[in-house]
């Protein structure tokens, strides 16, 4: 017996409409639902391939708990049992602070998972929480935190308007239009926009998929972003192209200008390596377009500059007069998201961090902290963790480090559809549960849609036999524990979204019986200027914390220099991969272990496609074939973001060493950016040689 299922795709913000086939209860195939009116042209092998995890035979299918060095199998309620006893013990000698959390990317793609995740946390009451947000989208958050005064908040692009899109560190053309809100189809309504003649500006040390549809590409050094930016803002003051809204008040014009100005352009242009005329031409096809914007992705978010990168990128837009215009960014005000009543409201400050004194981004402290607040010594260090959703080790900074402080903790516990190198070490492996077998509808996901939309993603088999919903754990844990969630409020996820859709006026059961999603109103723009007239508020172009932080970037006379022999690496995701988990496609894709560098570079260092080439930092070191190329700028290298990880196997003999292939190892855990917690994952610098077949890698 087949049958089909409409849902939605949770691999990534794209939420592309499916169609699931199940015959004899398994998923025989998965294909864009072409009746959904919105999201299923983003359609790609991710998503079509997502079933494959189900019946992978190393998906965890039962809670397991360490018992002398092997894994074995438990109860749900054994490990409820366990852990609670051994939490209210730490808690009561140490406090709540000695209880962490951590949640990683799919987790924010599991409505009920992550809600209870962060209420538990909340109702605990513990300052030790941590998000993948940190390795990701801080740079964002601070920025326009510090410029609008909310750090979470979508400005989209409105691309079938504009004339002119200036990309800065972004890739559409493989990862899609999304990041904290999402523009479905993005990429080719942008292509299409390109064709009718509007200027598509890209700024990527490397010539991407997005940059060969470009009419013109910048490549500067990696983290050196400010830098253009500023040349870009000088130039448009000297050339008379800027122009503030005059709906809202906007400080800090002056300021801004006189930091532009505080170099002379070919200063600037030596910083970023990117000559002063071609800064010139972006700036004036930019600022003389009819309509445009400007548009940072993780590029410059995964540096350490981010913060400044993403302030300029924004402030640009509103020198330009390109907010909440047509073609502009614009803030999707819909009913469900409450974008509006953000911005009227003031979040009190929070506690920073013990050990470095950061303050927290959205209420997260950051991924590269971790470690020092696991191994420092002291009231509030944290020693148990709950980490879920997430492969921190591989995707965060110095794993290795990580990895030892996880090993470090009294209690780990860790929820996840396997067992990965993140958790390697943990006394509990919960099961988590696939997105094909819940039933849920994630309002915050839906809510930054460049229009009102929203879609109930349905159950298209049940989990397997005895694996609950990983909110219950939750919810039994509080009870365990003798805590409340949510005030007593929620009880379970569908209460959390009926509450949330409720300002839309939509019900649970009409969302249930639209199975290709439903439009609830026009998409409409202006709502920025109306929400910040009605708060008595200002746009801040220049908050003073990020101009101090420019100062010294301008101040630090070494900025352009580079080390002979010296590169600073950069990523590259792939079509087939979401980040550290892997699709079956790329497994055969030869990149996925290669270092790909400039001809030139490798040149100068004899180094031929192919070679075995040692790629070392101060903190580690990989061994990996070089792919050479002319599209990556000189002094910078490419390594894939995540590398081959496959899942652990839990019922085997424990002592997996952790993988040498993971490229965030090089990368140290404490050059941050000092605004965002941010770790160099784009900018670190390391050091190529070439290594001889079956020689050693390099010793440090
Ligand atoms: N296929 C696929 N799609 C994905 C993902 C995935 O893993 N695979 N991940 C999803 C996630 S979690 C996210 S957050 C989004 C991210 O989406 P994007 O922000 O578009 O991320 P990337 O595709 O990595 O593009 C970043 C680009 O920045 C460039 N870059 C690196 N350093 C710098 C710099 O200092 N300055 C500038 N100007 N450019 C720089 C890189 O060369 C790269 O081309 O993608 C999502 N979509
Ligand atoms: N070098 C470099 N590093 C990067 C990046 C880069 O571009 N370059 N990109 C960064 C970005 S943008 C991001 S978002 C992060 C992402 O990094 P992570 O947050 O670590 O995300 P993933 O690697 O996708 O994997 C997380 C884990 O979640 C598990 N999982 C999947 N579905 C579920 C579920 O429903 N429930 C639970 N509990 N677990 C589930 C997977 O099995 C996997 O083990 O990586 C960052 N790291
Ligand atoms: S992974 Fe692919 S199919 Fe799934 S939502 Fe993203 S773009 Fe769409
Ligand atoms: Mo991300």
């Amino acid at each position: 017996m087949s049958r089909l299922v409409h849902t939605h795709c949770l691999v990534c913000e794209q939420l592309c409409g499916l169609e699931v086939k199940v015959e004899e209860g398994r998923v025989t195939s998965v294909r864009a639902d072409k009746n959904n009116p919105y999201t299923w042209r983003d359609f790609c092998i991710k998503g079509q391939k997502s079933h494959e995890m189900l019946d992978h035979p190393l998906r965890l299918r039962a809670p397991m708990r360490r018992q002398g060095g092997r894994y074995v199998e438990a109860s749900y309620e054994e490990a409820v049992d366990d852990i609670a006893a051994r939490l209210k013990t730490l808690i009561a000698a140490r406090g709540v602070d000695a209880v962490g959390g951590y949640m990683g990317n799919p987790l924010g793609f599991s409505f009920g998972a992550a809600g209870f995740h962060n209420g538990f946390l909340a109702a605990l009451g513990t300052h030790q929480r941590f998000s993948v947000q940190s390795i990701d989208s801080n740079a964002k958050h601070v920025a326009t935190g510090g410029m609008f005064g909310v750090e979470m908040m979508a400005l989209l692009p409105d691309i079938d308007a504009t004339d002119c899109a200036l990309l800065i560190g972004t890739n559409p053309a493989v990862s899609r239009f999304n990041w904290g809100g999402k523009v479905p189809d993005g990429w080719r309504r942008l292509k299409e926009r390109a064709r009718a003649g509007a200027d598509l500006i890209v700024v990527d040390p490397r010539r991407t998929e997005t940059a060969a549809d470009a009419t013109l590409h910048l490549a500067p050094r990696p983290e050196s972003d400010w830098a253009l930016l500023l040349g870009i803002i000088q130039t448009l003051f000297v050339e008379g192209l800027v122009a503030v809204p005059s709906e809202v008040e906007v400080t800090g014009v002056e300021e801004l200008r006189e930091l532009a100005f505080a170099r002379p352009l070919d200063w600037l242009s030596e910083v970023c390596g990117v000559s002063a005329e071609a800064i010139r031409d972006a700036s004036l096809r930019f600022g003389r377009a009819g309509r445009g914007f400007a548009f940072a992705g993780t590029g410059p978010a995964l540096g350490r500059n981010g913060v400044i990168a993403h302030w300029l990128t924004l402030a640009l837009n509103v020198l330009t007069d390109r907010i909440d215009r047509a073609g502009g960014r614009f803030l999707p005000a819909w009913p469900s998201n409450g974008a509006r009543k953000g911005l009227a409201n003031k979040s009190p400050p929070a506690p920073h961090s013990r050990v470095r004194n950061l303050p927290p981004v959205a209420g997260q402290h950051a991924l590269s902290e971790l470690a020092d607040e696991i191994l420092t010594p002291g009231d509030g260090q944290i020693r148990a963790l709950i980490l879920t959703g997430g492969n921190p080790v591989s995707t965060g900074p110095d794993g290795r480090r990580l990895d030892q402080a996880l090993d470090a903790l009294e209690l780990l516990v860790c929820i996840d559809l396997f067992q990965r190198e993140s958790h390697r070490h943990a006394d509990w492996l919960i099961p988590a549960v696939h997105a094909f077998e819940r039933d849920e509808v994630h309002v915050p996901l839906h809510a930054y849609n460049d229009r009102p939309f929203v879609q109930a993603s349905r159950q298209v088999i049940p989990p397997p036999t005895g694996v609950r919903p990983e909110w219950t754990f939750y919810r039994d844990l509080a009870d365990a524990l003798g805590i409340t969630l949510f005030d007593g409020v929620m009880r379970d996820p569908d209460a959390l979204a009926s509450a949330m859709l409720k300002p839309a006026g939509i019900t649970l059961e009409q969302l249930r019986a639209a199975p290709h999603g439903m439009t609830y109103g026009e998409r409409s723009m202006g709502h920025l200027f109306t929400a910040f007239r009605e708060a008595g508020r200002a746009i801040r172009l220049c908050p003073p914390d990020f101009a101090d932080t420019l100062r010294r970037a301008l101040e630090d006379q070494e900025s352009g220099q580079q080390l002979a022999g010296s590169f600073q690496m950069i990523s590259r995701r792939r079509v087939g991969k979401m980040n550290s988990t892997l699709s079956p496609m790329v497994e055969r894709d030869a990149l996925v272990h290669a270092v790909e560098m400039n001809t030139d570079d490798a040149a100068d260092l004899s180094i031929a496609n192919d070679d075995l080439v040692c790629v070392f930092s101060e903190r580690s070191e990989m061994t990996l074939r070089a792919r050479l190329s002319s599209a990556i700028r000189r002094g910078t290298i490419v390594l894939p973001q995540g590398l081959n990880s496959p899942p652990l196997d839990p019922a085997a003999e424990p002592g997996v060493a952790l993988t040498k292939n993971q490229r965030n190892i090089l990368v140290t855990d404490r050059e941050v950016d000092p605004l965002s917690g941010v770790p160099r994952l784009n900018g670190a610098t390391v050091r190529v040689r070439k290594i001889s077949e079956g020689a050693e890698p390099h010793a440090l």
